[in-house]
């Protein structure tokens, strides 16, 4: 949060800092007349009644007055703040809609179709209109460096937020509201990228993944459709369309499973296969027993997914 790529996001820093300028600067000087007077005015053997001041009115106006200026220029700064950060799309289709699902993040391309999870490409340099949606618990989708949080809320699917960044990169973000067990392993990256680098991308994605050419993938291929992985995933060009988990259709290209947990290799999307539990305790996916030939093969499938 404090290293903003975006100007929603230094808006975002430039509030907080000035507000803690102001709350600081009080801080110190109330903090400050309080301690001194305690000490300038202690009580020695022998004092009397200490000399009572029963009310000052100009001073009683002097501090009501200030708080009520410096709130309400607050308020202005803030409310002005609020709608440059979150200006209303009014009407504008998303770029990209996410829901969050526990405990990962389900993410869609509506102009392109693609459908992807847990990792966000955008083009740098634009303002990029974000549908927020929730499949079953409130998430929180937030992305410290390009712009502000937003709540995810089942059945009330209206909420946006712009998101932008100045710089090519990977930023991370993260649920910012506690939804279960593993609300601390639902991160998210923001890929951005060179508008033709981000137009690959889109294109890369919106394709089918080309059908399975050796014998091993083939036999990958035939061992998901034939588990129950396609009760809940998706492989574009398959029969598998379920939605309960992230879409596979090009999960090879991904850089993490697991909503950020481990990295995308062989040997972990093996140990994911075998037991996601001991990886990701409680997540809302079986284990499976494969011989090393079949669990081979499907890594080896699912890795070509690129
Ligand atoms: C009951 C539904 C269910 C079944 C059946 C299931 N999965 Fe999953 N899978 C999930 C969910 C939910 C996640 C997301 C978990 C998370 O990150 O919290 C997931 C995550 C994954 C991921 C990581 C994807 C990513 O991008 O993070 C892979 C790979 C995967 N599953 C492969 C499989 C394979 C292969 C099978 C069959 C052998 C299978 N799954 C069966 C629900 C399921
Ligand atoms: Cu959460």
């Amino acid at each position: 949060m404090f290293n903003p790529n975006s100007p929603q996001a230094r808006d975002i820093v430039d509030l907080f800092f000035w507000s803690m300028v102001i709350g600081g600067v009080i801080f110190v000087l109330v903090t400050g007349l309080i301690l001194y007077s305690v000490w300038r005015f202690r009580g020695r053997p022998g004092d009397g009644e200490p000399h009572q001041n029963p009310g000052n009115r100009k001073l009683e106006i002097a501090w009501t007055i200030a708080p009520t200026v410096l709130l309400a220029i607050i308020f202005v700064v803030t409310l002005s703040a609020m709608r440059r950060i979150d200006p209303d799309p009014a009407g504008q289709q998303p770029d990209v809609i996410v829901t969050g699902y526990s405990w990962w993040w389900h993410v869609e391309y509506p102009n392109s179709g693609v459908v992807t999870a847990n990792e966000i490409h955008i083009p740098v340099g634009q303002q990029v209109l974000f549908q927020l949606k929730a499949a079953d618990v409130i998430h929180d989708f937030w992305v410290p460096e390009l712009g502000p949080k937003k709540d995810m809320i089942p059945g009330h699917p209206g909420n946006t937020v712009w998101l932008a960044a100045d710089e090519p990169g990977i930023y991370l973000g993260a649920c910012a509201e506690y939804c279960g067990t593993q609300h601390a392993w639902m991160r998210i990256r923001v890929i951005a990228h060179p508008q033709e680098e981000f137009d690959e991308w889109l294109r890369q994605q919106a394709s089918i993944p080309a059908a399975p050419m050796s014998e091993e993938l083939v036999r990958g291929a035939q061992i998901f459709q034939e588990s129950t992985c396609v009760n809940c995933h998706a492989i574009a060009g398959t029969n598998a369309n379920a939605q309960a988990g992230p879409n596979l259709t090009h999960v090879g290209s991904r850089l993490t499973l697991g909503a950020g947990i481990i990295d995308n290799t062989p040997e972990n999307l093996g140990q994911w296969i075998l037991n996601p539990h001991a990886i990701k305790p409680g997540v809302q996916m079986p284990g499976y027993n494969y011989s090393p030939a079949d669990l081979r093969a499907l890594v080896a499938y699912l890795g070509s997914l690129q």
